[in-house]
């Protein structure tokens, strides 16, 4: 936890921004994987984390606008939770670490919010995401679920969009922690990206250096010679020769801050020439797109700019052809970098993304684009100092979609199809880094992971 301060600062500024009512923060409970007490990994919610800190199942909290006042809602531990789980400190003294005074038990919270809702007072809560915390809020609101689901707070989304979206220097020494450990995770895991070993043998390096950090992954990571299977989580391919092997992963640092960084290295260590000219080209995007993030600067231009590099790379390696300003324009780079350029970073990997992407990567004045490609941009909004980002370029050779696009004859002004089809075994490439905005430019975060051709391949003994 941070010191009391910081989640009275927080608290604070949240009562500032929303005008009238009450904030309630339904903490998360433990899942069940396949009955009660065999329970998913516990993992807070993460804007009760932000505001209370707290960081285990059965609690709730109340940010009282009205009357100036929080409350945390839970219960001391019993004689027997003693006897299974060991003695743990009293719910005051946790509430006074995180700066709170009030302490109620967690079943007269019912009452609470009935005795506020008969005085017609304003109960503001956030979508939640989880079917227990529907129920639960349904429960305490006498509300159906799917009324809870329409109810949330759009004032309390936005206040709470605009305080986590400003990181603050403990929360960036936080994301820098979980990166110094990533950076152990990659260096243990690159040297063994050998012919023959299976992607679930280099994912048990990462994990071991996880482990002994007493950490734990902030997502399900990448780590595949599938690259162009954005979201593939299995691990059971055998490394081949003449493939790249994509990991994209992060550790989660012991007060839940994500980071998340994406490096691509070919099997055997040694790049060939064709996995040379494509990692080049990201690379020469990526590196774009970090020198023109600052203050001001719309990411959905940052976005349009490593596309705009990448295709003339494409285009030099005769994949893409014609008027490269109409061709990203049109969207035709699509076709090898359908993705966005990168999302927000923080308590979680994709920051705030159960509050509404719209509401967290777009304002009011960037709308999210219909555009194949560029509508997946989860972060197109203007960027300000404390912000942190990520930058994950890619290009990608998916044979369906080069197969459906060349049927449908799509930007063939654009895209040499006879030349792509040549690269239909080749996968793809990601290199992905965290960034800090400033207030002059921006800053890569944490320690450095080898990412040049040079450095990756000196990797290999
Ligand atoms: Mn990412």
């Amino acid at each position: 936890m941070f010191k009391p301060e910081t989640y009275q600062q927080r608290r604070k500024k949240l009562k500032s921004l929303v005008k009238k009512g009450l904030c309630l923060f339904p903490g998360n409970v433990d899942s069940p994987m396949n009955y009660k007490a065999n329970a998913y990994p516990f993992r807070q919610d993460s804007t009760f984390l932000y505001f209370f800190g707290l960081d285990s199942p059965g609690l709730a909290a109340v940010v009282d606008i009205d009357e100036g006042q929080d409350i945390i809602f839970g219960d001391d531990v019993t004689l027997e939770d003693i006897i299974w789980v060991g003695p743990q400190p009293k719910m005051k003294d946790r509430a006074a670490a995180v700066g709170v005074r009030q302490v109620k038990p967690y079943a007269t919270i019912q009452d609470y919010l009935q005795k506020a809702r008969s005085q017609g007072r304003v109960i503001h809560f956030l979508p939640p995401y989880r079917a227990e915390t529907s129920l639960q809020l349904a429960d305490w609101l006498g509300l159906s679920p799917s009324e809870i689901k329409a109810g949330a707070s759009l004032e309390l989304i936005r206040a709470v969009v605009a305080l986590r979206s400003v990181k603050s220097p403990e929360e960036i020494k936080e994301i820098e922690k979980a990166l110094c450990v990533t950076r152990e995770m990659y260096l243990a895991a690159i040297p063994r990206v050998k012919p023959g070993a299976r992607e679930q043998e280099v994912l048990a390096f990462m994990d071991m250096v996880l482990r002994a950090n007493g950490l734990s992954f902030a997502f399900p990571p990448i780590i595949t010679i599938n690259g162009q299977i954005f979201h593939k989580t299995s691990y059971g391919d055998t490394l081949k020769k003449g493939r790249m092997m994509v990991m994209d992963a992060g550790a989660e640092s012991a007060r839940h801050y994500a980071c998340d960084i994406t490096r691509s290295v070919p099997v055997g260590g040694k790049f060939n020439q064709r996995q040379r000219d494509i990692y080049s080209i990201v690379l020469k995007g990526q590196e774009e797109a970090i020198r023109t993030i600052g203050p001001g600067v719309k990411y959905r231009q940052v976005h349009l700019r490593a596309a705009r590099v990448m295709a003339e790379g494409l285009k030099d390696l005769g994949l893409m052809k014609g008027n490269l300003d109409e061709a990203v324009d049109r969207g035709a780079h699509a076709l090898f970098f359908p993705h966005g350029l990168g999302h927000m970073l923080g308590l979680d990997v994709h920051d705030m993304e159960n509050l509404g992407e719209n509401h967290v990567g777009y304002d009011q004045t960037v709308k999210r684009s219909e555009q194949f490609g560029l509508g997946y941009l989860r972060l197109a909004r203007t960027l300000e100092p404390g912000f942190v980002l990520t930058v994950e370029p890619g290009i990608y050779f998916i044979p369906a979609l080069v197969a459906t696009w060349k049927k449908e004859k799509k930007h063939s002004e654009f895209i040499n199809y006879a030349t792509v089809e040549k690269y239909l075994d080749f996968g793809g490439i990601r290199i992905e880094d965290d960034v800090l905005v400033t207030e002059d430019g921006c800053r890569v975060l944490g320690p450095k992971i080898p990412k040049k051709i040079k450095d990756i391949e000196s990797q290999f003994s």
